[in-house]
């Protein structure tokens, strides 16, 4: 297969750029006054996600503000359990909730996944390609099932995951059935986002990095393995970014095992250690700190020029450690990208 002409689903294939490719995680949010405007417009974050032609909108607002490499899918994680028929709402101010919360085999017995719930996002997926500028590469995504079922055992984000934890421990077999529904459920939601169009997509553990390397190699890699290989049976051609936040001395057997086109590697994560240690020429991804973004000046310079040093010898496309913040000033993202593509 010849390389894409798109930089950053080149470097994904393993084609290292003279420039790194960027774009942000959480790029299509909060921070920018023209996505409140609509999220205020819609009433709310679900009316928003629910609303193909909004949620299309949304994802190339920062294509066309700061003309990104990459643009990722507008929706959230927290789809495929609304899919699985768990009641998802956003409380104001504070976060998603999920009900019931599944701590029992009765709550999870109910769980199957809704024929065309997730219509709407491949119909997001449909409309950003037909507006798609062509040298801009389309993320899908997922969350990791490990994630997303610590969400829907709290039922909202947990502190340290503890009750996803706890559960792993005290009946297994129910935690491994809990994450094969959530992994065949993601594997027919990006399999769909590939048919409607997407060209990569990424896996986000968000939060891996609370579990002991036994468990991470059960609940983390082994699922992330499967889900990979259904992948590659049915649409080879597609990368797979995994982004599985926290690993730190994990990472290494994650990109070792899971079959991963490329790995996220987070702001904890030292990148000249990152690049010693993991597979030579596999695509990494990262790792600016988004608070070194919010910092900008001197402080985003310097961290922006030891991350382009570290990875001068592999495929790199340049993100942040973890979504940007709400409080991030436009002008810092300006002069990273000005920065990363040796303008300033
Ligand atoms: O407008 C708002 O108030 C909603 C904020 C928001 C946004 C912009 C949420 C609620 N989700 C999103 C979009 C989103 N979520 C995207 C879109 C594409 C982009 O990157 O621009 C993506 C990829 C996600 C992924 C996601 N959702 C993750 C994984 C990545 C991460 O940040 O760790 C997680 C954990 C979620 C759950 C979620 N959704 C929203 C919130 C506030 C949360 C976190 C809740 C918590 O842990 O308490």
């Amino acid at each position: 297969m010849s390389p894409s002409p798109k930089p950053l689903l080149a470097t994904l294939q393993g084609q290292k750029q003279p420039i790194p490719p960027v774009w942000l995680m959480r790029q299509a949010g909060r921070y920018l006054p023209e996505y409140r405007a609509l999220r205020a417009e819609k009433g709310g974050f679900l009316a928003l996600v629910n609303d193909s032609e909004a949620s299309a909108e949304v994802t190339l607002q920062p294509i066309r503000r700061f003309g990104m490499d990459g643009a990722i899918l507008f929706s959230d994680i927290l789809v495929v359990p609304m899919a699985l028929g768990q009641d998802l709402w956003f409380e104001t101010g504070e976060g998603p909730r999920l009900a019931p919360v599944v701590q029992a085999r009765a709550a999870l017995e109910g769980l199957e996944a809704a024929p065309g719930a997730l219509e709407p996002v491949y119909e997001t997926v449909r409309r950003v390609v037909a507006a798609l500028p062509s040298g801009t590469t389309f993320l899908g995504f997922a969350g990791s099932p490990w994630t997303v079922a610590t969400y829907m055992i709290a039922g909202q984000g947990s502190r340290e995951q503890s009750e996803a934890r706890r559960l792993a421990y005290r009946d297994p077999v129910l935690m491994r059935d809990l994450i094969d529904r959530i992994e065949t459920c993601t594997i027919d939601y990006l399999l769909g986002q590939i048919a409607a169009g997407v060209e990569a997509v990424q896996l986000f553990d968000s939060w891996s990095g609370s579990l002991s390397p036994v468990q991470f190699e059960q609940w983390v890699i082994a699922p992330t393995a499967r889900i990979i290989a259904a992948l590659k049976a049915k649409a080879p051609q597609v990368p797979v970014i995994g982004f599985p936040k926290g690993a730190g001395g994990k990472l290494p057997a994650y990109a070792r095992e899971t079959g991963v086109d490329a790995v996220g590697v987070d702001e904890t994560v030292d990148p000249a250690w990152a690049h010693v240690s993991l597979p030579a020429g596999l695509p990494v991804q990262g790792n600016l700190d988004p608070l070194a973004l919010i910092a900008g000046g001197v402080v985003l310079d310097e961290a922006v020029d030891r991350i382009l040093a570290a990875f001068t010898d592999r495929p790199h496309v340049f993100n942040l450690g973890h979504g940007i913040q709400q409080d991030t000033p436009i002008a810092h993202v300006e002069q990273l990208l000005a920065r990363v593509r040796g303008e300033r």
